[in-house]
C-alpha cells in the first residue's frame, strides 16, 4: 500500500517511522511519502491560507498549492507505478471513522491524506478531485484538533496493523472491540499477567482455574458489563438473537430488558427504568 500525507507540519507525521507503521514499512508492506505544502507555494511568505468568502473567523486553506499539491503527488504515484488512489481528508465534519471503514481502506492499494489546520480547506478543491477518485471525508471522533495532522496517524495505525503480515498472528484482528462480523459487538473486558498478587491485589479466581468453559463466560459477563457501562448505545442496537440464555441472564441482571416497542427504531435493549415520554 502506498501512502502520501500532504501537510504543512512534515515534522508531525515523524510517528510514521516508528512503532507498527515504521516495521510495515521496514517490512515493504507500506510505502509512505511525506510532502511540505509550502513546496507548492510561490510567494515569499508561503502563503497557503486567505480569508473566508461570506466572512466568519479564521482563514481558509486556498486552492493553488492543494491544486499543485495533488496533481503532482498523483502523478508521482502513478509514475511508480501506483493505481486507484483515494484521497482521505480528515475533518470533524466528516463521517465517524470506525473498525469497518478501517478495512475498507486496508484493501485499497494507495491513499492520499490531505490534514488540513485553520478552517479546512476550499471545498473546491475536493469537488475536483472527487471527479477523479473517491474521497472518504473522515472524523475520528466528537471533538476538535488544531489540525487533521493527529487524525492521520490515528487512521494510519488503525489501516496499517489491518495490512497481511504486518501483526505477527494472523488471527489477531479476530477478538478487536468493534471487529466487523462478530455476533456482538461487545467492549472487551479486563485482562491479568503474571504476578497473581500484587500489592495484596489478586485477580479473579476464575481466571486459574483451567475451566475454559466458566473462563469464557466469565469474560462474556464482563465485557456486558463494560458496554452497559461505557457504551449503551451498542447494547441497545444488538439482535436479541446476538445474545444467548445466559447472556440475557447477565444483562437482565444489569437492569436491562428487551424493549419490543422500540424494535422499529433499531432499539431492541433498554434499561428497565427507562420509561418512554
Ligand atoms: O479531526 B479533527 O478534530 C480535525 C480538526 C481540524 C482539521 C482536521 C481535523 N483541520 C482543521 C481543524
Amino acid at each position: 500500500m502506498r501512502l502520501d500525507v500532504v501537510t504543512i507540519f512534515p515534522e508531525y507525521l515523524e510517528p510514521l517511522d516508528v512503532s507498527l507503521v515504521g516495521k510495515a514499512r521496514a517490512r515493504g508492506r507500506l510505502d509512505v511519502h511525506v510532502h511540505d505544502l509550502r513546496a507548492w507555494t510561490y510567494d515569499r511568505h508561503h502563503t497557503v491560507d486567505d480569508t473566508p468568502y461570506g466572512g466568519g473567523p479564521g482563514m481558509v486553506m486556498m486552492t493553488e498549492p492543494w491544486g499543485e499539491a495533488l496533481d503532482t503527488v498523483l502523478a508521482d504515484g502513478y509514475e511508480a507505478g501506483s493505481h486507484e488512489p483515494a484521497l482521505i481528508v480528515p475533518t470533524p465534519s466528516g463521517r465517524p471513522f470506525t473498525q469497518e471503514l478501517a478495512v475498507e481502506l486496508s484493501e485499497r492499494p494507495w491513499l492520499v491524506f490531505t490534514p488540513a489546520r485553520y478552517e479546512g480547506i476550499d471545498r473546491r478543491v475536493f469537488d475536483e478531485y472527487a471527479t477523479r477518485m473517491p474521497v472518504y471525508e473522515v472524523s475520528i471522533g466528537d471533538y476538535v484538533l488544531a489540525g487533521g495532522e493527529a487524525a492521520v496517524l490515528v487512521i494510519t495505525e488503525a489501516v496499517a496493523r489491518l495490512l497481511p503480515g504486518v501483526l505477527g498472528n494472523a488471527e489477531s484482528h479476530r477478538d478487536d472491540s468493534f471487529a466487523p462480523g462478530t455476533m456482538a459487538n461487545l467492549l472487551e473486558g479486563p485482562v491479568y499477567t503474571k504476578p497473581p498478587r500484587w500489592r495484596a491485589r489478586e485477580i479473579p479466581e476464575v481466571l486459574l482455574s483451567g475451566h475454559h468453559g466458566k473462563i469464557a463466560r466469565w469474560r462474556r459477563d464482563e465485557a456486558l458489563k463494560r458496554t452497559t457501562a461505557f457504551r449503551p448505545d451498542l447494547i441497545e442496537r444488538c439482535d436479541p438473537k446476538a445474545f444467548d440464555k445466559k447472556d440475557r441472564e447477565t444483562l437482565s441482571a444489569l437492569g436491562w430488558v428487551p424493549d419490543p416497542e422500540g424494535e422499529r427504531y433499531g432499539r431492541f435493549w433498554r434499561r428497565v427504568d427507562d420509561v418512554e415520554e
